[in-house]
């Protein structure tokens, strides 16, 4: 990936809010989501627009990010930091390195840098999906199941979305919740479905034997048992399961990538661009994985169509070899404030091919949901 895109002038950069009422609710081993508190950054240069989804939730529950956090820190250190900038015009390649003084907040940092890569490639007439060196048109689609409140429940959750086609399943877990769930999933739908779990952080070093009680199922893998500062934990877990582990919350950057798999915490990693501070560094993670013979994946956070047209861009590159968590937009979306909401196709999502993520905003919609904006111009 290289930057040869013409550099950008950015005019202003607008903050709004929308909230958005799931489908379902959403349990996993930290929280219960019904709604979601989002907060869009719109981009104005001067030949175009950009967008960009900032993935940090309600509460800071996943991570230390959220949406309230967000915002105050684009408003009082990124987005001065930005309009500041040495020279007027600006690539998206040169937002990190801006940003750099200012500690973690990779969430807030990750969707400016989208909004802004978004509309230089818009002016460029270039797609997220060739600029980030996608090779595919389609990828299959995976689907993430969240605690349920009985196992009949679960087993009526899966079956439908194996009868829509889904091409993997993921099961959320947490102590109590880990290893009935599967075997029921198991018999069930048999040993052919492709299944993985992911417990976000809820076990301990202790829960190696109870964890290996998977290895029998036959799952791709388990997905960040341990919290998501302990590495070491994790290289000692690896060593007493038979199924892959995989780390999501742990890995935030390149640099942690390359040390995790040194380390042999992991052996499979979870990409998600909000939580490593951009789709850029999401692209140099996929390049030390690859480089190290180590598979990734797509993770999600529940976007809306702009963080999935995103996603679904990202996933189309050589190393994305096992399936992401990159549903269908109704998956948890009733309307998606796009005109194009991600469909599956035969277990499949399809790459966007428009210029910049590809999609268009149904404004009339956005205005409905949309709770506040605050827009900031630049001074140049
Ligand atoms: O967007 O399909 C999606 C959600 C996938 O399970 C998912 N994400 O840890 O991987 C993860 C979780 C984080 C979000 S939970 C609120
Ligand atoms: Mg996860």
């Amino acid at each position: 990936m290289i930057d040869d895109l013409k550099k950008i002038n950015i005019h202003s950069i607008e903050l709004r809010r929308i909230s958005l009422p799931l489908v379902t609710p959403f349990r996993t081993s930290f929280s219960t989501e019904n709604h979601r508190d989002i907060l869009l950054v719109r981009v104005e240069t001067d030949d175009a627009v950009g967008w960009g989804e900032c993935v940090s939730g309600n509460e800071p529950l996943y991570s230390n990010e959220y949406v309230e956090g967000s915002q105050r820190v684009m408003i009082d250190h990124l987005i001065p930091r930005l309009f500041a900038f040495r020279s007027r015009a600006m690539s998206a390649h040169d937002v990190a390195q801006i940003l750099r003084p200012v500690k973690d907040h990779r969430m807030a940092k990750a969707a400016l840098e989208a909004a802004i890569l978004d509309a230089q490639l818009r002016e460029n007439n270039v797609s997220l999906a060739t600029h980030l060196g996608s090779i595919h048109e389609l990828v299959p689609s995976g689907v993430s199941v969240g605690i349920a409140n009985s196992l009949d429940e679960l087993v009526t959750t899966v079956g439908g979305y194996l009868d829509e086609g889904y091409a993997r399943i993921k099961l959320k877990i947490e102590p109590g919740w880990d290893i009935e769930p599967v075997r029921v999933i198991r018999k069930t739908f048999g040993d052919q479905v492709p299944l993985q779990v992911d417990a976000n952080t809820a076990f301990t070093r202790e829960d190696g034997p109870l964890l290996a009680q998977l290895d029998p199922f036959n799952l791709l893998l388990i997905e960040q048992p341990l919290p998501e500062d302990d590495i070491t934990g994790h290289a000692l877990i690896a060593r007493q399961v038979g199924t892959p582990i995989c780390l999501d919350e742990s890995i935030v950057s390149s640099h942690v990538a390359i040390d995790a798999i040194e380390r042999g915490a992991c052996s499979i990693v979870n990409i998600k661009a909000g939580r490593v501070g951009g789709y850029l560094e999401a692209v140099r993670i996929h390049n030390v994985c690859q480089q190290r013979g180590v598979p990734v994946w797509c993770g999600g956070m529940l976007e809306t169509g702009i963080g999935r047209a995103m996603n679904v861009a990202l996933a189309g590159l050589p190393n994305f070899t096992l399936t992401g968590d990159i549903s269908a937009s109704e998956r948890f979306w009733k309307q998606d404030i796009v005109q194009q909401p991600i469909r599956l196709e035969s277990g499949q999502v399809r790459l966007p091919s428009g210029s910049g993520a590809g999609f268009e905003i149904d404004g009339p919609f956005l205005s409905d949901v949309t709770t506040s904006t605050i827009t900031l111009r630049s001074e140049n």
